[in-house]
């Protein structure tokens, strides 16, 4: 199975790369970034921009993939700073995917989705099919991907399908998310031994450890087509309060500082998405079912920070 990842060098995509060489893919990787440092041997890295169409056409016509992950975005709150940017890389960059995947025939394009597709005021827990009027220019493109994913699938047959993260925690270097705190409550709270949370105590809304995540993507992706009765899909797991996390990390940090000061710009994209999401249809069509509580996150990210 070859398998390309656009946006390979981000959260995400650092993580999907060992678990989708355990399962034997022959991985290209595409990002902004150069190579890392310690790439896994065999993985063949490819530096460019998601917006250059003729760079992605070229990729995708040499490596001839079965599978598409695309991870490159800009997140929530990188995004807001620089929206025009945020609408470039999202928008055109997903065209582009689709595009060179109609066009070069790749049979399926995974796609990350978001729980920033959501707006203010909905219900919790929050179901798939809600209005979608995101308060931040990342969930719009976000949003519009998911129209433009369905479309290619149904005009052009295109084997597109996503699921709409949470926040994502692991012991990684975090990419510009709104959701960010949680998991700089435990990399700061270890490494430097204190952290400054940019929310709310109070502040909730769906997270989900990085190992239950990665697996929901691989798992609908080699789902049957025939099982699915959509292309995106609501994935729940966890909804801690910023406090709840904090108590976390303070019983397994002993003496760790950890305090709350909100900034009112990612405090207000915080509070615009739901605090819990519904994902029934995930788990009837394709057998989704989150392994990691707040305590099994916890105990797993400490000692995977302590041995970085
Ligand atoms: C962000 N971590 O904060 C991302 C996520 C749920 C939001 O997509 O922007």
């Amino acid at each position: 199975m070859k398998i390309l990842i656009l946006g390979a060098g981000g959260q995400v995509g650092t993580d999907l790369r060992p678990l989708l060489l355990a399962r034997g893919a022959t991985l290209h990787c595409f990002d902004i970034k150069d190579a890392p440092a310690g790439l896994q041997d065999g993985v063949a890295w490819s530096q460019g921009d998601i917006t250059d169409k003729a760079a992605v056409e070229g990729l995708v016509g040499d490596v001839q993939p079965d599978v598409i992950y695309h991870l490159a975005a800009m997140l929530s709150a990188t995004g807001e700073l620089n929206p025009q940017a945020a609408y470039r890389v999202n928008m055109e960059g997903t065209y582009n995917v689709l595009e060179c995947a109609r066009e070069r025939n790749v049979s399926q394009v995974m796609f990350a989705s978001t729980i920033a597709v959501f707006g203010p005021g909905l219900e919790s827990p929050v179901p798939d099919d809600v209005p979608l009027l995101p308060a931040t220019m990342y969930g719009v493109t976000k949003v519009a991907g998911e129209l433009l994913g369905t479309y290619y699938h149904r005009k052009y047959g295109v084997d597109f399908r996503g699921v709409r993260f949470p926040g994502l925690i692991n012991a990684g270097i975090p990419g510009g998310g709104t959701t960010d705190y949680a998991l700089y409550m435990f990399v700061d709270g270890i490494q430097k031994g204190a952290y400054e949370c940019f929310v709310g105590p109070e502040s909730t809304v769906p997270m989900m450890y990085m190992a239950d995540g990665l697996r929901a993507m691989v798992e609908l992706s080699e789902a049957p087509r025939s099982s699915l009765t959509r292309c995106i899909y609501n994935i729940g797991a966890v909804s801690p309060t910023a406090a709840e996390f904090a108590d976390a990390v303070r019983a397994r940090v002993p003496g760790v500082k950890l305090t709350f000061k909100a900034d009112p710009k990612r405090q207000a994209i915080l509070d615009s998405w739901p605090a819990a999401v519904d994902d029934t249809c995930a788990r009837s069509d394709w057998g989704w079912k989150h392994q990691f509580d707040l305590d099994a996150m916890s105990d797993d990210l400490v000692e995977k920070i302590r041995a970085m």
